[in-house]
């Protein structure tokens, strides 16, 4: 017997930000969806990831009207720092292009999304493991699986896979359709959270011929740190010392004389790799966010590139089910790819300028200096630089 039997206009598989905020706009306009999702969401409440939102990101909570605490809590940056051994450039954000980013943790837009959600009482399938299953006929689709062990059926007329690097909807468009691009760095980011002062009031992307390492925060007692390490490491490798001698090591020692050091409250290690499928659709599937592509974490342009494919999506999908037309549901895939490649491109970019390559030689090392040096004396290379960073137009 089936116990969750349901039809809506749009199945969504994955509730991270990109799901929900998916389901709030659909929501916003009249467009029935249903979420499944393979963890419980105080799982997915309590990851911790992105930390920089663009202005678009913020528009974007706006407009589905979830803009209030962000607008309050959120910390407006007009730069940051980027430094090579002792020698330190800021980025005058405000400067450069008028526009600052709002530093926002990611946990934080998810507890936003999450409680709208349950305010619009969109039906959620949590606790689902991989038991999510897609199949796509001509004129609708069908989802089922089992939430807690409850067997679901979604019958919808269109499917969104928001379900992150590893879900299951890119699977369902045929390798002889898909094609996908990837590059997997040679090293990962060990980050930590410690409830200590940060390093500065700004964030510093920081480079030294150890490595890379980033001093971030969450709030004026919560810190967000960032070393690279090796992709064969464990966090157990790693102490809270050996952490924190390797950060201060890798930042001028202006400010590594001074950091506040204390016990993490979390530390893990994620790996860097990007990646893109081509196309983000086929049939009545469409990919958002990390189902579609994922960057290395040095341009603070995951999160914010999962939001401007969701503009892209909702904006098709509103004007379908006006009864508008289809084009822009049928160009979502080269609408956005266009965006996402860019994204891309400044996210390569900031990682090969900052992180020491394994098998780098003494020629690349100094490419990577030339390039800083190029940086610090070019107001147009930075406003390049700028340019991406606050977020190119949607
Ligand atoms: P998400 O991965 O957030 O969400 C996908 C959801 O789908 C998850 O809740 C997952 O449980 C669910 N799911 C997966 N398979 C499923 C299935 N078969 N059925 C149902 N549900 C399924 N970005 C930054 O800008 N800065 C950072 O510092 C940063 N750090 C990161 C650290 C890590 C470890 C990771 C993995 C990512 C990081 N990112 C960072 C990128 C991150 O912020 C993503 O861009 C952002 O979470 C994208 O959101 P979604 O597309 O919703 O994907
Ligand atoms: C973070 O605060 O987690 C953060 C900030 C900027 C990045 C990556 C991560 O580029």
């Amino acid at each position: 017997m089936n116990n969750n039997a349901l039809t809506v206009d749009v199945a969504i598989i994955g509730a991270g930000p990109s799901g929900m905020l998916l389901a709030r706009l659909l929501k916003l306009n009249g467009i029935s969806s249903a979420l499944v999702e393979r963890q419980s969401m105080s799982h997915v409440i309590s990851r911790i990831r992105a930390g920089v939102l663009e202005q678009g990101s913020v528009d974007m909570m706006k407009l589905a009207e979830i803009g209030d605490r962000v607008s309050r809590e959120g910390d407006q940056h007009t730069g940051f720092s980027i430094t090579y051994g002792n020698d330190s450039l800021r980025i005058d954000l405000e400067k450069l292009t008028g526009k600052n980013v709002t530093v926002y943790g990611q946990t934080e837009v998810t507890k936003d999304l999450y409680k709208v959600i349950e305010q619009d009482d969109i039906p959620l399938l949590e606790e689902t493991g991989d038991s999510t299953q897609i199949e796509l006929n001509s004129n609708h689709v069908m989802v089922s699986g089992a939430s807690n062990g409850t067997p679901f059926s979604i019958e919808a007329t269109f499917v969104a896979g928001c379900d992150g690097f590893h879900g299951v909807a890119r699977k369902t468009i045929p390798h002889n359709v898909r094609k996908d691009f990837e590059r997997v760095y040679p090293f990962g980011w060990l980050g930590i959270l410690s409830e200590t002062k940060p390093a500065d009031h700004e964030l510093i992307y920081a480079s030294d011929d150890a490595g890379f390492a980033l001093c971030s925060m969450r709030n004026e007692r919560l810190s967000r740190y960032y070393v690279q390490c090796s992709t064969k490491d464990k966090v157990e490798d790693w102490s809270d010392d050996r952490f924190w001698d390797a950060l201060r090591s890798r930042i001028p020692h202006q400010i590594a004389k001074d950091i506040e050091t204390g016990p993490s409250i979390e530390k893990s290690i994620a790996p860097l790799r990007s990646f893109v499928c081509e196309p983000i659709q086929y049939r009545r599937l469409f990919l958002c966010g990390d189902a579609a592509h994922i960057v290395p974490p040095t341009g603070a342009k995951g999160l914010n590139l999962a939001f401007s494919d969701v503009y892209y999506l909702s904006k098709g999908l509103v004007q379908y089910f006006d009864g508008d037309d289809e084009t822009a549901l049928q160009n979502y895939s080269t609408t956005a790819l266009a965006r996402i490649w860019k994204s891309e491109r400044f996210s390569w970019w900031m990682t090969s300028l900052l992180h020491k390559f394994d098998e780098q030689d003494s020629f690349s090392d100094r490419m990577r200096r030339a390039e800083f040096d190029f940086l610090m004396e070019s107001e147009d290379y930075q406003r390049a630089l700028a340019i991406n960073y606050i977020g190119l137009p949607y």
